[in-house]
């Protein structure tokens, strides 16, 4: 009895909570990434209803890795949400049955004690509601705030509540939601298996994985956000952290303006904009030119080998007024003669005279023109950078590999039973080079052997064909 009189109070009292005040009630515009909600067209305050879950799931990080993730609404970052300064927000918060741990939200947003972590302490199987008023516009950071917060944060429970100025934002024609996080893992990157989170890496600050939306490639390759010549994109970027600070940068791009650290101050263009942990920034930039756009963490070795990377693809006419593409190659002799030798030093080039030599030169030639892109081990990126090791492309036609590093290489390819669409470039290499690095490629990494002899680069490079990647395979 008394129970039951205990359950109608807090009936009423919730009821209560619910249609507080006099405000129109709806739903919070809310999407998973990397979309985002439409633009608000409301003009006035209004009470919007949020409703969230925690849920615990195992998914991949990279492709052969899983992560047990903890996840607002089971993605990593957790719903976009998209609300109007002024507005009341009642914020409902369940945590999934099966989950193993308590969870709570701190919303940067709000204005109060914890942003609402203590409100909204949950139980596996409860729900819990609180409500706020959104004094602030900005783009703010929420994430998981019960103990040890951090380990709640790096296992992934983190996303962006946007609150639109009441005189909105300027209308563009694309806006996508991009969040940087790192993990720690007892595996280092790329390590199979389902790896367990590891304290320790993440106490020191060592981490394995640092990525966009919560996996290697969760935004490049055929994940890659698009855009057309001519469009104006606005990205909406947060940092879950847990400990790092995103240099964040667009390859190929310069953000036309910058709401400096989500908030109401605007820089002009800007290469590279910090983004801290538990912080945001919002960018704008029209794409003038067709081509890959990279979406990296400037702190460059995250990109290339911490999976920090993504890719906007633009489609369009290409406009030779503001960027031509490659106009001119020609051999390079600052002395004037053939002699190719480096300044100082009184050796000459020296040229390969056996096969071991060749690979040994080969070797020096990947680590340091290569092993950026496919990686220490030839193993590639999932979704951006094809394998070398074990390549069946490589190995089933030497002719055409001489090509593609002459030429470079674009357009879908399929390497080992995965689909690639990137682009490699043509990197300048001389014959001797590129005879080199093929045979050290050949010859190590499960491939099927073999040797290129210069000559055989020199006569490709004659025939001067360029490889079509999609006629490929
Ligand atoms: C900037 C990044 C980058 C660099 C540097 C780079 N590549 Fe690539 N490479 C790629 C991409 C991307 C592709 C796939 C292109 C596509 O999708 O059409 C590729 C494809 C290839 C392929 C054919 C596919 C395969 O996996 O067998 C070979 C061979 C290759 N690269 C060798 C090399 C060698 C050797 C070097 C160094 C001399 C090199 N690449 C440097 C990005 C790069
Ligand atoms: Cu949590």
């Amino acid at each position: 009895m008394r129970r039951q009189i205990i359950m109608v109070a807090l009936f009423l009292l919730t009821t209560c909570n619910l249609y507080a005040g006099n405000l129109p009630v709806e739903d919070a515009l809310v999407s998973v990434p990397p979309m985002v909600p439409p633009a608000i067209t409301r003009d006035y305050p209004a009470r919007v209803i949020v409703r969230m879950e925690t849920v615990e799931k195992v998914m991949p990080i990279a492709d052969g890795v899983d992560y047990m993730f903890w996840t607002f609404d089971g993605s990593v970052p957790g719903t976009f949400i998209r609300v109007r300064e002024g507005d009341e927000v009642e914020f409902h918060l369940s945590n999934h049955p099966g989950s193993k741990m308590p969870h709570n939200i701190d919303l940067h947003a709000v204005t109060g004690p914890g942003g609402g972590a203590a409100a909204s302490f949950t139980a596996p199987g409860h729900t819990s509601v609180f409500s706020f008023k959104v004094l602030n516009p900005g783009l703010y950071v929420y994430h998981c705030a019960t103990a040890p917060v951090g380990m709640h944060i790096a296992n992934g429970m983190y996303g962006l509540i946007l609150v639109e100025p009441k005189e909105g934002l300027k209308p563009v024609d694309r806006e996508y939601y991009v969040m940087q996080g790192e993990f720690y893992t007892k595996g280092k990157y790329g390590e199979a298996g389902l790896q367990p989170f590891d304290m320790e890496k993440a106490i020191n600050e060592l981490a394995d994985y640092v990525v966009f939306n919560g996996s290697v490639g969760a935004i490049a390759g055929e994940n890659a956000l698009v855009a057309n010549v001519g469009e104006t994109i606005r990205l909406y970027v947060g940092n879950g952290g847990p400990n790092l600070v995103s240099s964040f940068h667009v390859i190929g791009e310069i953000f036309d303006r910058v709401n400096v650290e989500g908030g109401t101050l605007v820089n002009e263009n800007v290469q590279t904009t910090l983004v801290p942990a538990g912080g945001s920034t919002i960018v704008e930039f029209k794409v003038d030119v067709p081509g890959t756009l990279i979406v990296v963490d400037h702190s460059i070795f995250r990109a290339f080998n911490k999976g920090a990377l993504g890719m906007i693809n633009v489609e369009g006419a290409e406009n030779p007024a503001i960027y031509s593409g490659k106009q001119f190659d020609q051999v390079y002799l600052p002395e004037g003669s053939a002699i190719q030798s480096i300044p100082g030093e009184t050796q000459k080039l020296v040229i390969a005279s056996s096969l071991t030599e060749q690979i040994r030169f080969g070797q020096r030639v990947y680590e340091t023109n290569c092993q950026a892109c496919h990686q220490a081990g030839g193993t590639g990126i999932p979704r951006a950078f094809p394998p070398l090791a074990k390549s069946d492309y490589l190995n089933l036609d030497h002719q055409r590999a001489i090509d593609v590093l002459l030429h470079g290489m674009s357009g879908k390819v399929v390497v080992n039973g995965e689909q690639y669409d990137g682009s490699m470039p043509a990197i300048g290499l001389s014959d001797h080079d590129i005879a080199d690095v093929l045979t050290f490629l050949l010859n190590n990494w499960d491939n099927n052997g073999g040797q290129i002899a210069p000559e055989q680069v020199v006569q490709r490079r004659l025939e001067g064909k360029s490889v079509q990647a999609d006629s490929g395979h």
